[in-house]
């Protein structure tokens, strides 16, 4: 079995998806894709991911596209180091936790992600450069247009914040309900490869907030302490190693 990955380094979807690889030691070669420069709307690429976004997963040849779909079906093609229930009413409860997230907490955490670290780089373009930019994106064209040149407003980061703690919350409550230490129980899941980037995310951009709730304080360490975590998230991986200005920020 063949596995190449279009990704980029910095990209929480692609952070789940080489977490699995590594969890289950699968090769793979590693195809970077530079977002800010715009490769993942280059009509090559558009001919494997048409929603213009990463990551893409080749595998001997057939394209499969969407983080968690191919977490899912590397998890069909590779079954050993399973991170899926064997129980089908567990796996319904893993999905629903899984579209939980998507709509959550990795939705909400890209509203820090671009105003804190992504925004300086937006706003060195020329207003039209940004807006051919802007409109040439098929799944975020109206997420880059709302941001513009300025920035979120403070009410859409109080709000993405908001969402962000109730997924924190949320994860406690899972983590209670199933005794832990992972979401579903002594079993790590997608749900938590799900959800592991983007909490290093808003840990990585120093505004975490979950640490009143001790569930998800141990869940977060643990996850970090895998062996998959290291190469995962390889020199380059964090915002903060990418851009000074968050380095300032985040150290200070
Ligand atoms: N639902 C998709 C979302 C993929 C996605 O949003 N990828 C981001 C990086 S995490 C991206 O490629 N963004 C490029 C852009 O906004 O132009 C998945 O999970 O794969």
């Amino acid at each position: 079995m063949a596995f190449k990955l279009y990704n980029a380094p910095q990209s929480t979807c692609s952070q789940r998806v080489r977490f699995v690889l590594n969890a289950k030691n699968l090769p793979f070669e590693e195809v970077k894709l530079n977002l800010l420069e715009g490769d993942q709307l280059k009509s090559d690429y558009l001919r494997i991911n048409p929603n213009g976004v990463v990551p893409s997963l080749d595998h001997d040849g057939a394209i499969i596209i969407d983080s968690l779909v191919i977490a899912e079906y590397l998890d069909e093609v590779a079954p050993d180091n399973s991170f899926t229930p064997d129980d089908a009413l567990e796996r319904a409860r893993m999905r629903a936790l899984m579209h939980f997230i998507d709509e959550m907490p990795a939705a909400a955490v890209r509203v820090p992600t671009f105003n804190l670290a992504f925004l300086p780089s937006f706003q060195k373009m020329s207003r039209d450069a940004f807006m051919t930019m802007a409109e040439s994106k098929p799944l975020r064209r109206e997420f880059m247009l709302t941001m513009g040149k300025t920035g979120f407003p403070k009410a859409e980061m109080d709000a993405a914040l908001a969402r962000l703690r109730r997924s924190y919350e949320r994860m406690d409550a899972e983590i209670g309900c199933s005794g832990g230490p992972w979401l579903l129980g002594k079993r790590m899941t997608l749900a938590d490869v799900a959800v592991m980037p983007s909490l290093v995310r808003i840990n990585d951009l120093g505004i975490p907030g979950w640490q009143d709730l001790p569930r998800v304080v141990t869940w977060f360490d643990s996850i970090r302490a895998h062996p998959a975590f290291k190469p995962t998230f390889y020199h380059g991986s964090l915002l903060s190693e990418r851009f000074p200005h968050l380095r300032k920020q985040t150290d200070g």
